[in-house]
């Protein structure tokens, strides 16, 4: 490539990093301008920081990484380090920090945002690893719109409405069957290519499965309703013994946010009470309800690879896509992604979104839970530090796949793991369903 063209690519990149930067900024504004003062100061529920003090979080980090590390300036403010370090400070304390009030918080975090653009300006995006195809100013928009996936969380914790408007998502155009079958054989999991995937994506290695099937899409309210109807809450033969024990100490008895509602139900979403509605994916459960529903129903959650495979791998080509529909970026056809809803979709509203074989609503909608604890992939090396992802394998932590409509196309692909608690369920959490393949099916 001639240096005209290098230059080109990077100018691309540059605007295109730009673009991002600011799309992401527009959105931590309208959840932080979504609430009074006061309320961002608050701690709406010991799970979760007040909004104010991810809102400095998300600053300071962009500081560290891009204005200190990458730019080699001066620091904006090093006294602060310590307050929006999240293992110095857990969630629960926040709200008793000298946090720094919401005018500068925003002040704040602008100031950092116009050295970053300075930075831009000049950086050349191949002076190391870590600015290498901007990975570093990916990161840092990864990680921003990790945490407006996180308030957006904390607005559904919080009692009263927010001032976040949002249509409603698409009908369903299509009928999606049941169950759809993997073929046994290997795919390619985790990626080395991607530019700006995480450490604990990397390296892709091969993973032989055997025959398996798995629901064509999350399970739904309707389902979950018939699993709670059958008394699926009160008979230990679903849960696990830690399922049954936590089942019973937090007194689970349907979804978080669930109401009854006369002879149904109810779900508090963002202040405002709504039916539920039976085609929607269940959202806000926690692993061990996603666990026993699945016992409940004859089957298992996925695992991990199981997931993947099913989202990524193309028959035809025997490739890995970067999604389920191809390797272009998401638009508002593929998924439900964004906050551009504020709720899942039914089944069936994204058809241009499906698998190679035929499975829906893989990327998007809801976080799904997989049976397999968050462990690092064969050949894992921590980039660019520990405390993203390291420090949190072993078996504490299962993984979710998949996104939901509160995560942001930058933070997901067919790639991304997140991962939590088992236990936790004011994330946008919800799960499908896999089974082995009866000998009849695997080799037909
Ligand atoms: C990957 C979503 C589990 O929110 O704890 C944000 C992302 N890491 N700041 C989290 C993250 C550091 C992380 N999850
Ligand atoms: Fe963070």
């Amino acid at each position: 490539m001639t240096d005209i063209g290098i230059d080109r690519d990077a100018e691309g990149l540059r605007a295109r990093i730009a673009a991002e930067l600011a799309r992401t900024r527009a959105r931590t504004a309208l959840l932080t301008e979504a609430v009074d003062d006061d309320d961002l100061m608050r701690q709406h529920s010991p799970l979760m920081s007040p909004l104010v003090w991810d809102l400095a979080h998300v600053g300071n980090q962009e500081e560290l990484w891009l204005v200190r590390d990458v730019g080699g300036r001066e620091p904006v403010r090093c006294d602060i380090d310590d307050l929006y370090d999240a293992f110095k400070q857990p969630r629960r304390d926040r709200p008793s920090l000298p946090l720094l009030p919401p005018p500068e918080a925003r002040a704040y975090v602008a100031t950092v945002r116009e050295k970053v653009y300075d930075l831009l300006d000049r950086v050349t995006f191949d002076s190391g690893r870590l600015v290498t195809d901007g990975f570093a100013f990916g990161m840092i928009v990864q990680h921003e719109q990790q945490h407006d996936e996180t308030m957006l969380a904390t607005h559904q914790l919080r009692s009263g409405p927010v001032a976040l408007h949002a249509p409603p998502p698409p009908e369903p155009t299509v009928r999606v069957p049941a169950e759809v079958l993997v073929p046994a054989g290997p795919f390619v999991m985790g990626t080395d290519t991607d530019p700006w995937a995480l450490d604990n994506e990397r390296p892709a290695h091969r993973v032989d499965l055997p025959a398996y099937v798995i629901d064509a899409a999350p399970v739904t309210n309707g389902a979950y309703r018939a699993f709670i109807a059958d008394g699926g809450y009160d008979d230990p033969r679903w849960w696990t013994e830690a399922g049954w024990q936590h089942r019973r100490q937090a007194g689970l008895s349907a979804p978080m946010h669930w109401r009854r509602d006369g002879d149904g139900w109810a779900y508090l979403r963002f202040g405002r009470l709504d039916r539920v509605r039976d085609d929607e994916p269940v959202v806000h459960v926690c692993f061990h309800e996603a666990q026993a529903y699945a016992t409940w129903a004859g089957k298992r959650l996925p695992t991990e690879a199981e997931w993947e495979k099913a989202a990524r791998w193309d028959p035809a080509t025997g490739r890995s896509r970067r999604y389920p529909w191809g390797d272009e970026d998401p638009t508002s056809a593929h998924a439900n992604l964004g906050q551009r809803h504020l709720s899942p979709a039914p089944v069936g509203a994204y058809p241009a979104g499906v698998s190679p074989l035929g499975v829906h609503q893989l990327i998007g909608d809801v976080w799904e839970w997989t049976a397999t604890p968050l462990q690092g992939y064969p050949g894992f090396a921590a980039f660019p530090y520990r405390e993203y992802s390291e420090v949190f394998f072993g078996d504490d932590y299962q993984v979710l796949r998949g996104g939901s409509f509160g995560t942001d196309q930058a933070a997901c692909r067919g790639t991304f793991r997140n991962w939590d608690y088992p236990i936790r369920r004011q994330i946008f959490s919800g799960f499908r369903c896999a089974r082995d393949a009866r000998p009849d099916e695997a080799h037909r």
